[in-house]
């Protein structure tokens, strides 16, 4: 069986020893970290189409996320190694309110701080006070804004709207992402750019800082 079947077997088992095995022996054997990440995130994506189609009910889906955080938790501090270099800009980071999705948001947050930049990761459900509070208290360069529901990916407008109201959007560069954010809605609510995956957000972080 190839390693990413191996990773939708272990996820859609909800099985986080295997899981988080399969992680360590992808690291022990030296496989490529995102192409690892990429298996399990496919897998994690599989469970939510099983769970769409009601094959999956929500204890599966839960079981099935506890698994890819195990198996996370093992590339976490790889990703992040090399992190000396903090000087490329600093970025707020969070799901917005109403919404427990932190998976791809944890991801992103690796790979950025790996990147060079200085993340602060307000974690998930975070209300827009505690974006803009933060951001304005770190001097943000960028504000990071995840959401996986479409239900609240209405609060990264509201973000942004209340930035305008405080006349403080031009303060910040403003990123959008999450599985059900668009170029259409990007636009639409006047954010600076979305990516489908942590790698894309990293250039398009690196190029919002002009570098
Ligand atoms: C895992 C999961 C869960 C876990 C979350 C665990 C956790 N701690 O995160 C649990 C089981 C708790 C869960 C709960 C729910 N979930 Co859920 N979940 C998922 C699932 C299967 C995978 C999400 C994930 O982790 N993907 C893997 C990561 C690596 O990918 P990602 O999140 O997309 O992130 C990448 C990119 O989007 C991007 N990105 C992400 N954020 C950002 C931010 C920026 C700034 C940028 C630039 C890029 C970026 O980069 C990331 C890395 O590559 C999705 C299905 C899907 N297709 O997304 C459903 C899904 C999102 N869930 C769904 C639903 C309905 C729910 C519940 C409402 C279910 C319920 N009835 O209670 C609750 C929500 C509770 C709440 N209030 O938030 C629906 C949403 C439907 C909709 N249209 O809104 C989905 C699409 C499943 C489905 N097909 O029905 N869920």
């Amino acid at each position: 069986m190839s390693f990413p079947e191996k990773c939708k077997d272990a996820i859609l088992a909800g099985d986080i020893d295997l899981s988080q095995n399969l992680a360590q022996k992808a690291v022990a054997e030296n496989l490529d970290i995102n192409a690892a990440i990429d298996a399990f995130s496919l897998a994690i994506r599989e469970a939510g189409n099983l769970f769409e189609e009601g094959e999956f009910f929500l204890p599966e889906l839960m079981r099935s996320a506890e698994a890819m955080k195990a198996a996370m938790t093992v590339f976490d501090p790889i990703i992040s190694e090399g992190k000396e270099d903090r000087s490329l800009g600093r970025v707020v980071i969070g799901t917005i309110e109403g919404d427990i999705h932190d998976i791809g948001k944890t991801l992103v947050a690796s790979m950025l701080s790996a990147e060079g930049f200085d993340v602060h990761d307000l974690g998930a459900d975070v209300p827009i006070s505690t974006f803009i509070d933060t951001a304005l208290e770190v001097n943000a360069d960028i504000i990071c804004i995840s959401a996986l529901l479409t239900t609240t990916m209405v609060g990264q407008k509201r973000l942004i709207d209340t930035l305008k109201e405080k006349n403080l959007r031009d303060k910040f560069k403003i990123l959008i992402g999450g599985a059900p954010v668009s170029k259409k809605w990007t636009e639409e609510i006047g954010a600076d750019g979305t990516a489908e995956n942590a790698i894309s957000a990293v250039k398009l972080a690196r190029n919002l800082v002009g570098l």
